[in-house]
């Protein structure tokens, strides 16, 4: 009946020829190629490919072993300095996204090293910025004047156009875990960026003052509105006990174990708003029931030892390993000894948007 229509449309359309039924495919084949030409194409053609019925994702579930990491990014100081590199970062790459510089679709992860006595030079870019810490202690990122003092499990915010600089006073290497928002900036090509001529940024606040100050259940009088945290580093000291707490009263998630997210205290939302953290203790012996949602997300384990199985793929973790569930695969951990994992994803972009959805 369609092609019939089709026909007869064609025949109509067509100087009087009459073209033969078993034509249609060349036809069709033959307007595809001249509208091609005026920057055109048939929306039937790749209709199930854009409206997809579910998610589809180009990326893989994978896991970094942190001997590994931590051996080659050691190699790499002996290479290049911080202020040569600018970030003297190795970047983990989706294993089907070589060469994007991203993790998942939409997020950045590198791992980051800063050798006692280096300066990363001050700068600000759009893309948001998180830490996780991994090893050493007593480096510090300062941001919007403040200094934030880092160990590991440490959780620092770097928010979209705050001035940072990254320095290590003391007298061992501290590598952390950079996540970054930048293929969600570079999607929306709306990438600025600038350096500043001194590499290190006056200190007008109190170390550790915004941590104090908006984490203490009282906020300035008429604080504004803000969709990014003022806090700056979001200690493990502070927060492993609260899960460790969870925990054992038994608040435990079948799914995350026992859970918190990192809040903006001043209007409870995710800490930034293209990216969202949580901090899980997983009791010995856990087993997550399956789960799944339509952000990506990177994992990190700050203690402990287990596996995620991930659309059927087994990956097993140990402290520091980094690993990555991408959207949409069903996933369930396992913990063989009390672990403790960090997460951060994409959920927040995708709510502000009205498409994040979650199931089993
Ligand atoms: O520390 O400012 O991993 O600008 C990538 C880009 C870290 C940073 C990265 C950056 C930074």
């Amino acid at each position: 009946m369609a092609r019939n229509l089709a026909v007869a449309a064609a025949k109509k359309a067509g100087n009087g020829k009459i073209s033969p039924k078993h034509n249609i495919e060349a036809m069709r084949n033959a307007f595809y190629e001249r509208i091609a030409k005026k920057d055109m194409a048939p929306l039937w053609k790749v209709m199930k490919s854009v409206v997809t019925k579910e998610p589809v994702t180009r990326c893989q579930p994978h896991v970094w072993h942190y001997d590994d990491v931590k051996a080659l990014v050691m190699e790499s100081g002996g290479l290049i300095t911080a202020e040569e590199a600018e970030r003297r970062v190795l970047i983990l790459e989706n294993p089907s996204l070589h060469g994007e510089s991203r993790v998942t679709n939409t997020l950045f992860a590198g791992i980051q090293m800063i050798l006692p006595g280096e300066v990363a030079p001050a700068h600000r870019h759009a893309a948001s910025a998180i830490r996780f810490v991994l090893d050493g202690e007593g480096a510090y990122t300062a941001v919007e004047g403040e200094k934030a003092f880092m160990a590991p499990g440490d959780f620092v915010i770097t928010a979209n156009w705050a001035p940072h600089d990254h320095g290590n006073p003391s007298n061992k290497p501290m590598l952390w875990l950079d996540v970054l928002d930048l293929p969600t900036v570079n999607f929306y090509e709306a990438s600025f960026a600038e350096h500043f001529d001194d590499a290190m940024q006056a200190t007008t606040r109190q170390d550790g003052d915004s941590l104090s100050f908006y984490g203490s259940g009282v906020l300035p009088d008429g604080t504004p509105a803000m969709n990014r945290t003022p806090v700056i580093n979001y200690t493990y000291a502070r927060t492993r006990p609260i899960v460790e707490r969870m925990m054992q009263t038994g608040d435990i998630d079948k799914r995350h174990g026992a859970r918190v997210r990192y809040a903006n205290p001043v209007n409870g939302g995710p800490v930034l708003p293209t990216m969202s953290a949580c901090l899980a203790m997983l009791p010995k012996g856990f087993v997550g029931e399956p789960y799944r949602s339509t952000d990506g997300i990177i994992f990190v384990c700050a203690e402990g030892e287990g596996s995620t199985e991930v659309d059927g793929k087994v990956l097993e973790w140990g402290p520091n390993d980094v690993f990555v569930v991408p959207p949409w695969k069903r996933y369930a951990h396992h913990a063989a000894k009390q672990s403790v994992l960090f997460s951060i994803s994409d959920r927040p972009a995708q709510e502000a948007l009205g498409l994040w959805r979650e199931g089993n």
